[in-house]
């Protein structure tokens, strides 16, 4: 998220693109509703239902599940065919606009309409709304993520921004409502398969940076795996882990998963849920560590499973990190109740009987405030050093300080800062940033150059032209003793860069000649190292049209993504739609989190959405002979069957059906209430959405597509 929720109070036009704020962020939606109410901003909503959030917006366009990347390049098409795009920024500050143009030239309005369904002359018009309220804050979420082409979305949509001239500025940017309250802060830490904290992937100098940093012997960590080379293999994701017990797909792997730790999910999360039971089942031993037992614990009778009782966020404290990049501490609020653990004493007890408590807590005296000083001192790429356990708790003392549109602090002993101290910040004296890429504050107050970490020069292969990746000549921000793009710093203290350098004389010396520690370069509109070098459509696997799949086919096989073979165009069968004629695609309630093993135990909120079903429009209800409240029978391509209540309603149209992913406890038919410890069943079950949830992987980080995939719907 380039910019913050408070931000979105200064942007002149706002586009939603998958994301349903209204239940899903419902406090972001007050600053949404300020720019609509006071800045009179046209709020385009950009859903294939009619949501909450479309429902408050001034324009909800339409789209068929699956068709972003097309839509999108079609806004930049129109943008461009009609002279609206900002010359200047993109001459200064921007790589391959020419390129990735022509690759835009292709999306007419005609045919945007014909791969969206979004009438052609509707493209124009939102695009001009862009163009004539500038800036626009471009919000998008994971409506837009979860896709084979997920990826290729969000780069679409950062070209819009790029070709607007919306970026570094306060009311525009690319903004990503994370999800859970430490979404952001998790991504950071490296909750990922292929990253060590910080974005630093897996290669060996990644390893001894971080070794360096936890003061770890990096041959002692080289002797902790089988062999070197697993030590820079990408892991298994979330997403599909089951294939490393089940291998139905080729694993690469010595060996299949025999043990898993599920600490803090809900298990029906995840599509292919059928097969995940069958995971469960399968393994030698399955840890849960949870303040509730989740849909894990209930699916299976296999008796390899232990419940460790967590206790909540309310019964421990430690830094944060939320969606606007500003880190927050959480204070304790009674100490762990009824015979449950924190997440800290669990994972003390897990690092005891592994063996390796010397080195793990080497720098860890004092829990949790010794683990954020850790985080800080090595994640030099994000610039988390600056925010002290110290500082972050000033913040948080000191809220009332600080002014609801600026985030800034006026007065009072944080004066000067911004809230949250956004990352990054670079030293305990810098003050946080609040705007990515903003040029026109001082680096040390928080403005921002664009990265340089793509070289110097890029010959692109589209064209032969060669480019300057760094920022043109008079870009620079305030103060800058170099008036135009320069480098990464490096070598400042010998055989360090600024990713490496722990004394942090690297980071004072760039920041006390007024410049960026990671260089002033442009945004590159081409992605050298992605699968597709320019956003272009690909149609879902699982797909309602045929004969778009000829035009617009999936990505070739890869056989090792993250460990496991996954499928495009061999899964892309046109004959699929004979037997399964609905787009099938999942969200969010307001009243429910996740998997929701939480918020389906609490009465109240059990109390408001009591029930799992279907939105299915009335024409093809009427067409089924299917009542509002009656049941249906939806299955899958993958054998998952499911009967759940219709809700008619014209949210979704006639081809769509919906199905909101929060609930378990059943599994195809079997009440599976008596498989809870006693006392601990939810007060709300439900077939889960993901037992139907389609086979389909973003073909860069392996997200599931849920929002895409078909299905059969019948009347029970
Ligand atoms: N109350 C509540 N709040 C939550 C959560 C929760 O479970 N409950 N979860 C949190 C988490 S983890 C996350 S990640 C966020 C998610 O927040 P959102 O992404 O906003 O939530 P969703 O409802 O999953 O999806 C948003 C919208 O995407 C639409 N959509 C489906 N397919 C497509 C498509 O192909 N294109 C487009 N443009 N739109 C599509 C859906 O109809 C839906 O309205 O919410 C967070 N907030
Ligand atoms: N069909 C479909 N599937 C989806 C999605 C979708 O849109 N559609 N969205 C996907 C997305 S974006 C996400 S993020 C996932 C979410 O999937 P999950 O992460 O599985 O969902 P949650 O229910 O939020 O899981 C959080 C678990 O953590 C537990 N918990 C809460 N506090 C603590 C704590 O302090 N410590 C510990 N140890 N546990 C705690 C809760 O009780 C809960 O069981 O679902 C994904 N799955
Ligand atoms: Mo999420």
């Amino acid at each position: 998220m380039t910019n913050s929720l408070n931000d979105i109070r200064h942007a002149k036009s706002m586009i939603f693109i998958g994301s349903n704020a209204a239940e899903a962020h419902p406090i972001a939606m007050q600053h949404i509703l300020h720019a609509k109410e006071v800045n009179n901003a046209p709020m385009i909503v950009v859903d294939p239902r009619f949501t909450k959030t479309a429902a408050r917006g001034t324009d909800h366009v339409r789209i068929r599940p699956g068709t972003d990347t097309a839509f999108t390049m079609g806004l930049v098409q129109a943008v461009i065919a009609n002279n609206w795009h900002d010359k200047e920024f993109i001459r200064t500050r921007v790589s391959g606009f020419e390129e990735m143009a022509e690759v835009a030239g292709h999306y007419t309005p005609e045919i945007v309409e014909d791969i969206t369904g979004v009438p052609a002359a509707e493209i124009t018009r939102i695009a001009q709304i862009l163009a004539m309220n500038r800036p626009t804050s471009l919000t998008w979420c994971v409506g837009a993520t979860q896709h084979a082409i997920g990826s290729s979305n969000t780069r679409a949509f950062c070209l819009l921004q790029l070709a607007l001239g919306n970026m570094g500025k306060s009311g525009g940017g690319t903004n990503i409502f994370r999800g859970h309250d430490n979404v952001q802060g998790a991504t950071d830490m490296g909750v990922l398969p292929d990253n060590l904290p910080a974005y630093y992937g897996l290669s060996d100098g990644a390893w001894k940076h971080w070794c360096r940093v936890w003061d770890v012997d990096y041959d002692w960590m080289v002797s902790r795996f089988r062999e070197k080379e697993w030590m820079n293999k990408k892991g298994f994701t979330l997403s599909r882990w089951y294939e490393g017990v089940l291998q139905e797909d080729k694993i690469e792997q010595y060996t299949p998963i025999k043990a898993l730790i599920q600490w803090g999910c809900g298990a029906n999360s995840n599509t292919q849920f059928h097969k995940v039971k069958k995971a469960f089942e399968q393994l030698e031993l399955l840890v849960i560590v949870d303040p509730f037992p989740t849909m894990a614990a209930a699916v299976h009778n296999t008796d390899n499973t232990y419940l460790l009782a967590g206790a909540s966020q309310y019964e421990t404290s430690g830094s944060v990190t939320s969606t606007s990049r500003q880190i927050q501490w959480r204070h304790k609020v009674v100490d762990p109740v009824a015979n449950t653990r924190d997440d800290y004493q669990i994972m003390e007890g897990l690092v005891n009987g592994l063996g390796f408590a010397d080195e793990f807590y080497k720098n860890i005296k004092q829990v949790p405030e010794d683990i954020t000083l850790e985080l800080g001192k090595g994640s030099l790429t994000i610039g988390y050093n600056g925010q002290t356990p110290e500082r972050i708790k000033r913040h948080m003392d000191n809220w009332h300080t600080f002014d609801i549109d600026s985030m800034q602090a006026r007065g009072g002993p944080c004066d000067g800062e911004y809230y949250g101290m956004p990352w990054p910040c670079w030293t305990t004296k810098h003050p946080g940033t609040p705007i990515l890429y903003d040029m026109s504050k001082p680096v040390m107050e928080g403005g921002l150059p664009f990265r340089n970490r793509f070289g110097l020069e890029k010959t692109y292969d589209a064209s032969g032209r060669t480019e300057n990746q760094l920022a043109s000549e008079g870009i620079y921000n305030p103060g800058s003793e170099v008036k135009g793009g320069y480098p990464e710093f490096a070598n400042i203290v010998e055989g360090t860069n600024w990713k490496t350098d722990l004394s942090l004389k690297t980071h004072e010396h760039a920041l006390s000649r007024g410049m960026a520690p990671f260089g002033n370069a442009r945004a590159r509109c081409v992605v050298w190292n992605f699968p597709d070098q320019v956003p272009i459509h690909r149609e879902p696997l699982h797909s309602p049209r045929p004969d778009l799949i000829e035009k617009y086919p999936s990505y070739a096989d890869k056989p090792d993504h993250f460990r496991v073979y996954t499928r495009y165009t061999s899964e892309q069968d046109p004959e699929l739609v004979k037997d399964f004629p609905y787009v099938l695609t999942t969200g969010r309630q307001v009243e429910h989190m996740g998997a929701g093993a939480e918020t389906r135990s609490n009465k109240y909120l059990a109390e408001l959405q009591p029930e799992m079903y279907a939105e299915i429009n009335p024409v093809l209800a009427n067409d089924l002979g299917v009542r509002h409240g009656g049941m249906v029978i939806i299955e899958s391509p993958e054998g998952g069957k499911i009967k759940v209540k219709a809700k008619v309603t014209e949210r979704v149209d006639r081809k769509t059906i919906f199905l909101p992913f929060h609930f378990g406890g059943m599994f195809m038919g079997e009440n599976l209430s008596d498989n809870y410890p006693e006392g601990h069943e939810p007060y709300v079950i439900g077939e889960s959405a993901n037992i139907v949830g389609n086979y389909g992987y973003d073909i860069v980080t392996q997200i599931q597509a849920t929002k895409d995939g078909l299905c059969r719907v019948t009347k029970a």
